[in-house]
């Protein structure tokens, strides 16, 4: 962070664009006294509202409202903060933003606020976040869960697994220290016992964690299969809507298309790609690749097959449609469409280990088998407690730490290495320590607080 940010002072309008009741302009920094006094000919009890007219720097009247001034280190910024409540009119906020630019403060940047308030330590990255997350909500329960990120619920449940982590490293490293009773120590059944408790303590928050993101992002679900297996079909059943075109041509589908769906209240991302097959069409070509790296980045998959037909295993056609992708088997989910056509009715079966549903996307029979499956993979609950906000870098940091108390777990009992268990325990604090921000890189915080609106 450049230093100079503490220093300089910044302003910015708070309030949407447009016309409203009331229009805030906020300011933060050493020089808020000062364009307070500029622009009231007082600075402002504190914490008081205090009704005012706002001057030019001619004396003349801008506008009147109601003024906040806050002292540092009691705002929501930790530094000293005035806030201009006046009518909610662009040209208003406008000449009174300039006229507080004019008296020495600069445009802040987006997120600048959640990010001052960050570094003076007011909240954490999570909070921060969360403040993000609150205002972009698009359902009362992503507002919910950001509201509980906001009040510092994962913060806490983060600092407390990081507690145990740092008690069991001291633990370990102390053993580390006295080889000769090294191996006794080791054998003790205490780190052993508090490992699997942090393991476990890890695993629920990842649980709720996941629930956050799922709220947050809505995951992805990628149809892919060979051509005219129904994909596009698919997605034209699963939104509603006719969004991709469908004809009895193979190789309809080129570009990679998304639709958002809901389903309870869940957020999906459905996309629908090319058909997969050797194809001498440059523009066919690019359209498969653009579907393998939908396929290569996608949360589950689909795996359409035409249940008409009967020449492929799913093994086979995994082999041979996805052939050079890397995707998780765990993934997916085969789909076997069209069995209007067929004799098979809609359901769920196991078929080499392979969850198989059979529905028909035009006839639109058995979606409901399908969507009832995407929340349960996702492991969606629509009435759940107790979920916080979270964003797929949180989950991702969770991931590393899991992976690292997994391989703690492996040296302790497997090596008996204390100084490697040592080792992966601190870096499950690095990993836990990046999700609240108290050890993280300059360039993430960068990218975090730019996605920020401006004036938050
Ligand atoms: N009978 C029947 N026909 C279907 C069903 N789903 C799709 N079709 C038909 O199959 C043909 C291909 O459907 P699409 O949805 O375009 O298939 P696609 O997999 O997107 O094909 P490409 O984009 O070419 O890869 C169309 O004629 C659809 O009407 C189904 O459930 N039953
Ligand atoms: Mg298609």
């Amino acid at each position: 962070m450049n230093e100079d940010h503490h220093t300089e002072t910044i302003a910015a309008i708070a309030t949407p664009p447009g016309r409203g009741g009331v229009g805030i302009v906020r300011v933060s920094g050493p020089q808020a006294a000062k364009i307070a006094k500029a622009i009231l000919k007082t600075v402002p009890p504190i914490k008081t509202a205090f009704f005012s007219k706002f001057y030019s720097e001619n004396d003349e009247v801008l506008d009147e409202g109601i003024a906040l001034f806050f002292q540092n280190p009691h705002s929501f910024t930790g530094e000293d903060v005035l806030e201009l409540q006046g009518h909610g009119g662009p040209i208003i906020l406008d000449s009174l933003l300039k006229q507080v630019i004019h008296l020495g403060a600069r445009l802040a940047r987006p997120g600048e606020f959640s990010e001052r308030a960050f570094l003076n330590d007011k909240i954490d990255l999570t909070q921060a976040e969360a403040v993000a997350d609150l205002i972009d909500a698009a359902t009362e329960q992503a507002a919910k869960s950001a509201v509980r990120s906001l009040c510092g619920e994962f913060s806490q449940k983060i600092k407390l697994l990081v507690e145990e982590v740092i008690h069991l490293r001291m633990y370990v490293e102390a053993a580390i220290d006295f080889p000769e009773e090294e191996i006794d120590f080791l054998a003790d059944k205490f780190i052993a016992e508090t490992l699997n408790k942090i393991i476990a303590e890890l695993a629920e928050i990842r649980k709720s964690a996941k629930q956050g993101a799922i709220l947050r992002e809505g995951m992805t679900v990628v149809i892919a299969g060979k051509p005219n297996v129904g994909k596009s079909s698919l997605l034209n059943a699963l939104s509603g809507i006719e969004a991709a075109i469908v004809s009895q041509i193979a190789g309809t589908t080129r570009d990679v298309l998304k639709e958002k769906i809901n389903i309870d209240g869940m957020p999906l991302h459905i996309i629908d790609t090319a058909g997969l097959r050797e194809s001498e069409d440059v523009i066919e070509q690019e359209g498969i690749k653009r579907a393998k790296q939908a396929i290569a980045q996608a949360d589950e998959i689909l795996l359409l097959m035409d249940a008409t037909e009967n020449n492929l295993s799913i093994n086979e056609s995994l082999a041979t449609y996805f052939k050079g992708l890397s995707y998780d088997l765990a993934k997916v989910t085969v789909i076997k469409n069209k069995i209007d056509k067929t004799k098979f009715t809609a359901g769920i079966k196991t078929e080499n280990d392979f969850l198989v549903i059979y529905l028909s996307a035009k006839e639109k029979i058995g979606l409901a088998l399908l969507k009832e499956h995407l929340k349960e993979k996702v492991g969606y609950q629509a009435e759940a407690e107790g979920i916080f906000m979270a964003r797929r870098r949180h989950l991702e940091a969770l991931t590393i730490a899991a992976n690292h108390l997994q391989q703690g777990r492996k040296q302790l009992t497997e090596y008996k290495a204390g100084d490697f268990l040592a080792e992966e325990l601190r870096l499950t604090q690095q990993a836990l320590n990046e999700i609240t921000g108290e050890f993280t890189n300059e360039d993430l915080l960068t990218r975090i607080f730019s996605s920020f609106c401006i004036g938050k």
